[in-house]
């Protein structure tokens, strides 16, 4: 039985259970505490040496990065493919992959930490926001992590994200223009299954429609998506009611912060 290593609300694992949903493949889960550093223990760090979920073990093979694992069960798994059979529409999926892996997973998280957890550690004492500081392992990161604890939207890390979506969903709308109904034409694939837990995020934060109402293929695009068994199967009913909430009502109060840094955005991009 294939054994799925991941953590509670985490983003880069919605994918991995999309696939599995869509595929029906059978599964067992195994809960690692990322607050209590689960994730660094030996044992995992011995399956996954970055220290993340999610991780996905089948029988002696660990394996690490959820893009990776959703083509993994796509090709061990042959029941309804999610890769386009020719050798051409794969390199336009794997775009939308490495879109999130190079820009949009961090996007989110900029945008997420700003709008959510921010306030969370605000009400921390100072003690526990510093181990929290600390446990985030990468320079690079605990850089960015800091500026937007400290800046919020005002961040340049913040106005990156906002405009790393921007072209996202700009490239997505070009990509629908082909006549979709998905993004690499009439199959639902990998494509898709990547840029859904982002979009979702956005839309429960309230902030979705910053970049989309004026994108009518887009919307009808995460229309289909969202009404997905698989979508609300991987997402939606993994929520808490409170989740739901507190998404909506931290993401609500930067709405209009987010729409004015989007409209500096777009008064000087070139792309
Ligand atoms: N590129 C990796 C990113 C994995 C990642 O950063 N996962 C987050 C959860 S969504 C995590 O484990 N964070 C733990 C930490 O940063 O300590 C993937 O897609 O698998």
């Amino acid at each position: 039985m294939l054994k799925l290593y991941t953590a509670r609300n985490s983003i880069c694992t919605q994918k991995v259970f999309i696939t599995l949903d869509e595929k029906s493949i059978p599964y067992e889960m195994q809960n690692v505490n990322l607050f209590t550093n689960e994730q660094y223990s030996p044992e995992y760090l011995k399956l996954n040496p970055k220290g993340v979920v999610p991780t996905l073990v089948d029988d002696d093979k660990a394996v690490v990065e959820s893009t990776l694992i959703c083509e993994y069960l796509d090709e061990t798994h042959p029941q309804k493919p999610l890769m386009p059979a020719d050798a051409f529409s794969r390199t336009r999926m794997r775009l939308w992959s490495k879109l999130i892996d190079e820009q949009i997973f961090e996007a989110t998280r900029e945008i997420s930490f700003s709008a959510h957890f921010r306030y969370k550690m605000q009400n921390m004492t100072e003690e526990q926001r510093q181990v929290r500081f600390a446990n985030v392992g990468d320079p690079e990161r605990r850089a960015r992590f800091l500026s937007t604890y400290e800046h919020g939207v005002e961040s340049p890390y913040v106005f990156q994200a906002i405009g790393h979506f921007e072209k996202a969903f700009k490239a997505m709308d070009v990509a629908l223009a082909d006549g979709g109904p998905w993004l690499v034409g009439a199959g639902y694939t990998l494509g898709d299954i990547n840029m859904v837990p982002y979009v979702a995020r956005l839309a429960y934060l309230d902030l979705l429609d910053i970049w989309i109402a004026d994108r009518p293929r887009l919307q009808d695009w995460w229309q289909r998506a969202k009404a997905r068994p698989s979508t609300i199967e991987a997402i939606d009913n993994r929520l808490t009611q409170d989740e739901t909430d507190e998404m909506k009502t931290y993401g609500s109060k930067l709405r209009d912060a987010i729409a004015r840094r989007r409209a500096e955005y777009l008064s000087t991009a070139k792309l």
